[in-house]
């Protein structure tokens, strides 16, 4: 992995130091997002719930930690493969009710699955139109900047969606009028079957910024510390009224597109490259060397976890799904059938 065009934050990264607690913290999303989803995709193999699963796993990094610690008014638009940013701010219950598509799902079951969304997050369910979540999120930050209310959107996409047109536009606006967003891009190489080099005629996406005159860094997404020490700077300055920045985080999904895709498309010493790079034992490491997590902390923080996600499996499994009408419903003005008490 090479990172030719890595600048410095603004401010210096000790200025948004976490504490020793916060970083242990952290490692628990972390754990909680992979394991998760490794859960979820031995489900989705053994036919538990339909449609498909689009697993995150090896890009944790990019969407739990600029996820930690926004306040609750902050605006997410996630795409399909931001499963961190939920595991940060929803209910592991109202995630897995969407991957099964079951009527207690905020999105009462209609949208594909990983199209995960939560109001009282502030999250919002995504377009599964590439790059539309980013739209979205920079007129959620334009509503913010007229209300002169302190808050940041993150809009996130891989660095196929940024091919699209209206992502561009979402950014070029964002700049021209100093919207409060921070742009992620998740390089992970791929979009579907589509290389990098297909989309974007140069190494480091972060040039997708120069263009529209914005301020732009490319890092390696799958270092912990180094996505919080860009990120939170970022974040900060957006809330300070200086405009939006745009993040590349160069990472890796270790699967396939989603789990109907055998990804046979991908040299197998690519794979094994980034396997090696796994966000989440290096940082563990350092939590580790550092004395901040034990392995005994790790076993209960594990036990803590699986329990977790076993409550969530079984809140979904419990539910039926909605009535056929709910489509309808939701289409044309004469079909009246709205949803009950959603969690
Ligand atoms: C406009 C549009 N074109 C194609 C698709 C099908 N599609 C869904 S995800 C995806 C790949 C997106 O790649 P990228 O933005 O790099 O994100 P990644 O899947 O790698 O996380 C495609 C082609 C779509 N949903 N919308």
């Amino acid at each position: 992995m090479k990172v030719a065009y890595e600048k410095p934050p603004s401010e210096t990264p000790s200025e948004f130091g976490l504490s020793p607690k916060e970083k242990k913290e952290l490692y628990y999303l972390l754990l909680k997002c992979r394991m998760f989803d490794e859960r979820f995709r031995k489900l989705f193999r053994a036919g538990r719930f339909a449609g498909t699963y689009f697993s995150a796993v090896g890009q944790e990094a990019t969407t739990v930690v600029p996820s930690y610690k926004l306040l609750p008014q902050d605006f997410i638009g996630p795409a399909h493969r931001e499963l961190g940013c939920n595991i940060v701010r929803s209910p592991l219950k109202v995630i897995a009710a969407q991957i099964y598509a079951r009527a207690n799902s905020p999105d009462k079951g209609l949208s594909h699955p990983c199209h995960y969304g939560y109001k009282p997050a502030n999250i919002i369910t995504p377009a599964s139109t590439v790059a539309g979540q980013s739209v979205l999120a920079v007129g959620v930050a334009l509503a913010y900047k007229i209300r002169k209310e302190p808050y940041v959107a993150l809009a996130f996409v891989g660095e196929g969606g940024t091919a699209m047109g209206p992502w561009y536009e979402a950014v070029n606006f964002a700049a021209v009028h100093k919207l409060p967003v921070v742009f992620i891009v998740q390089n992970n190489l791929w979009g579907e079957s589509v290389p990098a080099r297909l989309v974007g005629a140069f190494e480091d996406f972060s040039h997708r910024a120069d263009g529209v005159g914005m301020p732009g860094v490319s890092i390696d997404g799958n270092d912990v510390l180094k996505v919080w020490e860009t990120t939170a700077p970022a974040v900060a300055r957006a809330r300070r009224g200086e405009g939006p920045t745009l993040i590349e985080m160069k990472t890796y999904r270790w699967y396939g597109h989603s789990e109907i895709d055998p990804a046979d498309y991908r040299p197998k010493e690519e794979v094994e490259y980034w396997k090696k790079r796994d966000p989440i034992p290096a940082y563990e490491k350092y939590l580790m060397g550092n004395k901040k997590l034990t392995l005994e902390e790790k076993k209960q923080i594990e036990e803590k976890i699986d329990k977790e996600i076993d409550e969530a499996v079984e809140f979904a499994e419990a539910a039926d799904y909605g009535p056929v009408e709910w489509v309808l419903g939701d289409v044309y003005a004469d079909f009246k059938a709205d949803a009950p008490d959603r969690p």
